[in-house]
């Protein structure tokens, strides 16, 4: 619904009926439609207010993309927009000489950023870091980002060829399925929530054409295989085999029609991530033969039927636990499935093995508790399982990986699990949200602090824009000596048994200096708030020790390596030498390589990669958290917007040099048009036009010739060496170019 206020175009909801008032009040009688307001630094002032408003607007007239100085804001439509993703608007888009002209899209984030690979002498890696809570649509963006690469940087054939199968570029998009179909999963904010993170390098020759790519996945959430929140579900891969198998693969893999299994909830509910045919076919095409296809899915089904084993406590202390009555059957199809022995599978199950003494040469055997041979078969599951998600990983990558010598820079994609705080949050949620508090670090040190920092190295004039640092946060939650992660890992070393009660006090006293953590009073399980950049989550402490310890007992691999399925052989081989390090000797003096210390180093890296590249921001928004079409809710957004400090961004890009060229490569590129000037430049680093225009001299050769660069500089927008006022109207600004030192 549109209103309209004064002749301007206004989304209807019960704020806007209210007069408006002062500043926004002139904003609104000027020409300028909200709506059409392609640029959030062009409105004026910039608070939240307007720019929610300008967003609602836009929203509202199914206008999705608006930028925000050097992000792009996506609102997730929430409804099919085929026109918006149409390969004629990507060719659109690629061929335009200006492609940051026409309207605010993905697909000019996507092609700014691959013109930017070849802009300079070298080509530059590139990464495009996509963020957003959870369902906000990261992976729709990414995914859309993948498709315009495939289509603008294929090999030169006709437009209409991109859809051949055994292209390279093809191949890169069916991973996408296949990776979603085994590790995304509905959850109760998402239908197809990524339950691991994702970083692809799109690898591209000096002729900008894509010759192959790489993919780097992030900690899997492996528990959701035997254990789903209520409303939620496992990966989608269960409900696919369940639904799309036929009678003869049903016979196979003993999934009669209606069966029911209990790490298979809300069955009934049909999605359209359900659909089994299209893992299938992008399976073959990445080279996966239908055999061993075939061989995965049974074993995907012998886990559903290992999840229904369930045990009593045994009658006579000391004797194993019982199995119920009707999980005898569940014991033989499980084994039959991935071809282990039954009375092997089920006394690895019961039995603990220990060992003692200084070589550990005295070994013990001991039933297990009812709760303990839960753990064991639920551990077992979650070992097969990521493996096998780990090996998938590994064949999509030789299946699309180049050859080293046939690229020489790369477009990084990065989809990782956004946000998320539900009911119950556990480690899970910890990495989750720990990951993103390093995404917006990065957004914050890259943009918001160094940007800043260089102006005043450089001399040029600048007011400082304040920003919110969410540091404090991560010195809570990874700082050293001590932090949230520290007094995990040192539970788990210590190896004692604790409470989480006990771990909750530690917390509390150990970090009660931090201005990020929180008491959350209401609970009645042992808790503790962390104040995240995105807003406060109650995590609870039952469990999280385990779970970052992660053990998986030697013998559970053992029974594995018995296994005579083929692909149980390739997953668990007996040769010593590809032990994981997942089972560390006993003797191993190494550090324990926790869940949470794994999680970080690996996050470490792809900082370390994402800082050796050039980024790109990308922020999805979701409207609304109940997914619906055509469905604003302020508050929800306004969290959103506080939450990534896009006003601040917004001030800093109005004011600042979006586009930053350093003097070197200006130099290398431009020397030819030395000879438009009459005189020599003043030295290596003499006074840059920029300072002297901000220093009010009258035009000099230097900034004649930026003059003249403006007709002649195609590949950037319009160049001007000034940096706009802070606070100016910024409406039609060119957008600057710094060329500084760096
Ligand atoms: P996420 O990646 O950000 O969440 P998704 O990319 O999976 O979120 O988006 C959630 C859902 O929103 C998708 O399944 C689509 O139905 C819809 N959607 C998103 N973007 C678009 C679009 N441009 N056009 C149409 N529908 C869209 V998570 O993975 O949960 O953090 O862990
Ligand atoms: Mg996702």
């Amino acid at each position: 619904m549109l209103q309209q206020v004064n002749g301007h175009i206004l989304g209807s909801d019960a704020q806007t009926e209210e007069p408006l008032k002062g500043e926004l009040q002139e904003f609104l009688d000027g020409e300028t439609l909200l709506h059409q307001l392609d640029d959030l630094t062009k409105v004026n002032p910039v608070t939240l207010e307007t720019v929610l408003r300008c967003l609602q607007a836009r929203y509202t007239i199914d206008t999705f993309y608006t930028n925000a100085g050097c992000t792009l804001v996506a609102l997730n439509p929430f409804k099919p927009v085929p026109q918006l993703y149409s390969p004629e608007l990507m060719r659109e888009y690629h061929t335009a000489p200006q492609p940051q002209k026409l309207k605010p899209h993905v697909f000019t984030v996507g092609e700014q950023t691959y013109r930017n690979v070849k802009s300079l002498i070298e080509p530059v890696n590139q990464s495009i870091v996509v963020s957003g809570e959870s369902g906000a649509g990261k992976t729709w963006t990414s995914r859309c980002l993948m498709k315009f690469y495939a289509v603008v940087a294929s090999s030169p054939v006709s437009w209409e060829s991109y859809k051949v199968a055994e292209r390279i570029e093809q191949r890169i998009l069916n991973s996408n399925p296949v990776m979603e179909a085994f590790g995304n999963a509905c959850t109760l904010r998402n239908n197809n929530s990524s339950r691991f993170g994702k970083f692809i390098q799109l690898q591209l020759n000096r002729a900008q054409q894509m010759t192959g790519a790489a993919v780097q996945t992030y900690l899997l959430e492996k528990t959701r295989v035997a254990c789903q929140a209520s409303s939620e579900r496992n990966f989608h891969i269960f409900y696919q085999i369940c639904k799309g198998a036929s009678a003869d693969e049903r016979l196979q893999w003993h999934l009669p029609e209606g069966a029911t299994f209990s790490w298979l909830p809300n069955p009934e509910r049909t999605l359209e991530e359900d659909c089994f045919d299209v893992t299938r076919e992008a399976m073959l095409h990445l080279g996966i033969s239908t055999l061993t296809q075939n061989n995965i899915f049974k074993v995907l089904a012998g886990l559903l039927h290992l999840g229904n084993m369930q045990f009593a406590d045994s009658e006579d202390e000391g004797q194993p636990c019982q199995l119920m009555d009707y999980a005898t059957c569940a014991v033989s199809t499980s084994a039959s499935l991935l071809w282990l022995p039954e009375d092997t599978l089920l006394e690895t199950l019961r039995i603990r093995t220990i060992r003692a003494g200084k070589r550990q040469q005295q070994v013990f055997q001991k039933p297990c508790s009812r709760a303990e041979c839960d753990t064991r078969r639920d551990c077992l599951a979650k070992l097969i399982y990521a493996r096998l998600f780990d090996w998938l990983v590994s064949v999509i990558n030789s299946s699309i990986c180049a050859d080293p010598n046939s690229w020489t820079a790369f477009i990084g994609l990065l989809d990782v699990y956004g946000f998320e705080s539900f009911p119950d949050n556990s480690l899970e949620q910890l990495c989750i949200n720990y990951a993103n508090e390093k995404l917006q670090q990065h957004f914050v040190a890259h943009y918001l602090r160094a940007q800043q920092e260089e102006y005043a190295v450089e001399g040029l004039e600048w007011s400082f824009v304040n920003y919110q640092d969410n540091q404090g946060c991560l010195d809570l939650i990874e700082g050293s000596p001590i932090s949230i992660c520290s007094l995990i890992n040192e539970e788990c070393r210590l190896n004692r048994p604790s409470s989480a009660a006990q771990l909750q006090t530690r917390i509390e006293t150990a970090l009660a200096g931090s201005p990020c953590l929180g008491q959350n009073k209401l609970s009645w399980e042992p808790s503790f708030i962390v104040v995240h950049y995105a807003g406060p989550v109650s995590y609870h402490t039952a469990g999280l020790v385990e779970k970052n310890k992660d053990p998986i007992p030697p013998e559970l691999t053992t029974l594995l390596q018995q296994s005579q399925d083929p692909l149980l052989k390739v997953l668990f081989p007996t040769n010593p030498k590809e032990k994981s390090q997942e089972e560390p000797s006993v003797q191993s003096r190494a550090p324990m390589l926790t869940v949470v210390s794994k999680f970080k180093a690996s996050l470490e890296q792809l900082l370390q990669v994402l800082h050796s590249t050039t980024p790109h921001y990308i922020r999805c928004i979701k409207p609304n958290s109940q997914g619906q079409a055509q469905t604003f809710v302020r508050e929800e957004v306004l969290s959103q917007l506080e939450a990534c400090g896009l006003v601040e961004t917004i001030h800093i890009s109005a004011a600042g040099f979006p586009i930053r060229v350093s003097h070197q490569n200006f130099v290398e590129r431009y020397s030819l048009l030395r000879r438009l000037r009459p005189r020599a430049s003043p030295g290596p680093h003499g006074p840059s036009p920029a300072k002297a225009h901000s220093e009010g001299r009258p035009h000099t050769e230097e900034t004649t010739l930026q003059l003249r660069l403006q007709d002649i500089l195609h590949t950037l927008p319009a160049v001007t060496w000034s940096a706009a006022t802070p606070g100016d109207p910024v409406e039609a600004t060119p957008a600057p170019v710094h060329c500084g030192r760096t």
